[in-house]
């Protein structure tokens, strides 16, 4: 079928997979880079590769609600027919390394979730391939916490972090954004999406390892101090997984109470295998329905938990947070007249509408999702953090513990303190609205013109004129309960 498109091109056809061939040269670079430092884990790759090879076939089953997905198709399959070959050779080096080691061919060695217990000494790389994977184990949940920047995910995250049985992940993706600078647009944003929903799902069967080619440098016997975040997951933090202590090893992202030496990841996903649960948080998960192979993956049992905030109050805190990246905003914000980009509100629009269009499928409930999401406003977690802590647990079948109540009331009422206030839903409200008296009007009408139906879908009401914005007795926030919960 790919074949076949390649004869058929034209001239302008030509010219356009020249363009979509230099697209993909870094990216190839990089995946045969990788494959050179790490003949180790030739499994690993040759798995993602293989995965990519895939990527035509995933495409076609993805439900193209999203135009952007539509033109991505197209440009995905064009580009992936000419990386195809290429894929198929690293496959093949892949596979006469493998006989060469001789260890079992990556492409049958499918892997099956390790049972607990103490009994588990082997590293799952080392694995014997078995049987198709048996029966989830019972209760075993696997949540993801899906939210984008700027809208409180840290927070939430801190929610199951706490929570001593689950193994608790932040942000693990970005290593494979920083390793794998995909283009955000067309063919390469589908494509990368798919690297994190296979990266993901590894991650959710204790895979840790699936990580080591995407750290920088990439580590030596599975021992790395480079671990993004490591400090923000209790489970890489306690006992066995923190080792003593080394001198002179500087960890960026280091424990947060105690010194650890570097991790080992072998400790790591022992850990992770031990605990009842598996969650993590990601900002870089874009679109609901490439998560469905997850939800339909027998040996996962998925909690997709949305975190949506509004969008008036992201772009706000985005333009301090991340002041670089909006520099075109300040600037605008500054100078008065000055036209806005239009691709700056494009961009705007876009994340507004991704965000829309999950949160839509979710709440549709297509029969793969179902009890399988819940959207939460962040809004209504800042007003009634412990209610809403007590409804996601409840979603993910999981416990909550009295130490996740703990740090909820200490956390909820620290922030409070500090502030001089103390803590009631009225007080709480006003921090989570703070965005509303310092934002300009007209910043917030470039929002509401652009996510229009978005917030609708939220409950995220209009404010008309800038004395509505800043009127503390007009709420900007549409009451809607728990009809969220599924
Ligand atoms: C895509 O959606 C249409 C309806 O919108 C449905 O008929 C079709 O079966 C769907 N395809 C897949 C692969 O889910
Ligand atoms: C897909 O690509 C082909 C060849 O470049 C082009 O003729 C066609 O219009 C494209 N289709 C879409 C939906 O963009
Ligand atoms: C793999 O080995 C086979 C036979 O041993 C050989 O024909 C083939 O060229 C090798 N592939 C690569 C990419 O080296
Ligand atoms: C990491 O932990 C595993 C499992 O306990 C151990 O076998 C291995 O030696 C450790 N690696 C290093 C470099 O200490
Ligand atoms: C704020 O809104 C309320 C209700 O609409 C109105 O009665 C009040 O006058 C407004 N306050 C100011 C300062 O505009
Ligand atoms: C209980 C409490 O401290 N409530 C305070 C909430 O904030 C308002 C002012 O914004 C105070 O007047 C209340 O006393």
């Amino acid at each position: 079928m790919e074949k076949g498109l390649a004869v058929a091109q034209d001239c302008w056809d030509f010219a356009h997979s020249l363009r979509m061939r230099s697209k993909y040269a870094l990216f190839l670079a990089f995946v045969v880079i990788v494959f050179i430092f790490i003949e180790k884990e030739n499994k690993i790759i040759s798995r993602v590769s293989h995965r990519l090879k895939q990527i035509p076939q995933s495409l076609a089953d993805a439900n193209g609600t999203d135009p952007a997905l539509i033109l991505a198709e197209n440009a995905s399959l064009l580009s992936l027919s000419e990386l195809d070959s290429a894929f198929s050779q690293l496959q093949s080096r892949l596979h006469n390394l493998s006989l060469q080691l001789g260890v079992e061919p990556a492409s049958k060695a499918e892997r099956t979730e390790p049972e607990p217990g103490p009994e588990e000494e082997e590293a799952p790389v080392a694995a014997e391939p078995s049987q198709p994977a048996s029966a989830p184990r019972q209760q075993r949940r696997h949540v993801l916490l899906m939210a984008t920047t700027r809208t409180g995910s840290s927070f939430v995250g801190e929610f199951f972090n706490q929570q001593g049985n689950i193994f608790y992940l932040f942000e693990p993706l970005w290593h494979i954004e920083r390793t794998v600078a995909f283009e955000q647009r067309g063919s390469s944003a589908a494509g990368s999406a798919l690297v994190y929903r296979d990266v993901l799902q590894q991650l959710f069967l204790c895979d840790l390892y699936v990580l080591e080619p995407f750290i920088s440098p990439v580590p030596e016997a599975h021992l790395t101090q480079f671990m993004f975040r490591r400090g923000s997951s209790r489970s890489l933090c306690e006992d066995p997984v923190c080792t003593p202590f080394v001198k002179k090893v500087f960890e960026k992202y280091h424990c947060k109470d105690r010194r650890c030496g570097p991790l080992n990841v072998t400790l790591a996903a022992e850990a992770c295998r031990r605990k009842d649960h598996m969650a993590l948080k990601a900002v870089r998960i874009r679109q609901l329905e490439f998560l469905k192979p997850l939800a339909e993956d027998p040996r996962l049992d998925l909690r997709v938990i949305q975190l949506v905030r509004d969008p008036r109050a992201v772009l706000a805190s985005r333009i301090v947070a991340f002041a670089g990246k909006y520099e075109t905003w300040k600037k605008w914000l500054a100078e008065g007249q000055d036209q806005l980009q239009e691709e700056e509100v494009q961009r705007l629009r876009g994340n507004c509408e991704s965000i829309r269009l999950s949160a839509e499928l979710g709440l549709r409930q297509p029969a793969w999702l179902r009890g399988r999401y819940m959207l939460v406003r962040y809004e209504d977690v800042a007003r009634s953090p412990l209610q809403k802590a007590r409804e996601m647990y409840r979603f993910a079948g999981i416990p909550l513990t009295p130490q996740v109540e703990e740090w909820i009331q200490k956390n909820t009422q620290a922030a409070l303190d500090s502030s001089g206030i103390y803590s009631t839903q009225k007080n709480s409200s006003e921090q989570f609205e703070k965005w509303r008296f310092s934002m300009p009007f007209k910043l917030a009408q470039v929002v509401q013109a652009a996510c229009a139906s978005t917030m609708r879908l939220f409950g995220y009401k209009l404010a008309k004129d800038a004395a509505s914005l800043t009127n503390r007795s007009i709420s900007l926030l549409e009451e809607r309960g728990t009809f969220w919960v599924t």
